[in-house]
């Protein structure tokens, strides 16, 4: 079992996500995060695990393959695309995503890239918007976290 941790800690927006990976099998992603608007927030792997610059030196969603942006059960997807996380009235989402594109070992793993939560739904690809096919036109980077190996 190899397992990983993201803090996400912004001014408004914390969190912890929890990732978690049984040999070849898929990456379990477990988590809350609190300080959202209520309502659906883009959540993506993003290739860098770089945040000299805040969210922004992140890179684009993770994309190994160079296939263009979809939803987590699309073939034609991002390897780091995992879809939105639902907060509620509270503030709080709290999430349970199983993903077999996240990998924690070998060539595409997710070790030392970053999740970055967004300010605004992720379309999915299918919004229409020039920005679609590329981030699903998820708005601002709220709060971002770098993936690191856990004990
Ligand atoms: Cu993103
Ligand atoms: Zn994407």
């Amino acid at each position: 079992m190899v397992k990983a941790v993201a803090v996400l800690a912004g001014s408004d927006v914390k969190g912890t996500i929890f990732f978690s990976q049984e040999g070849d099998g898929p990456t379990t992603v477990t988590g809350s995060i609190s300080g959202l608007k209520p309502g659906l927030h883009g959540f993506h792997v993003h290739a860098l695990g770089d945040t000299t610059n805040g969210c922004m030196s992140t890179g684009p969603h993770f994309n190994p393959a160079g296939k263009e942006h979809g939803a987590p059960e699309d073939e034609n997807r991002h390897a780091g695309d995992l879809g939105n996380v639902t907060v509620g009235e509270d503030g709080v989402a709290n999430f349970n995503i199983t993903d077999s594109q996240i990998p924690l070992t070998g060539p595409h793993s997710i070790i030392g890239r970053a999740v970055v939560v967004h300010a605004d739904p992720d379309d999915l690809g299918k919004g229409g918007h020039e920005l679609s096919k590329s981030t699903g036109n998820a708005g601002g980077r709220v709060a971002c976290g770098i993936i690191g190996l856990q004990g």
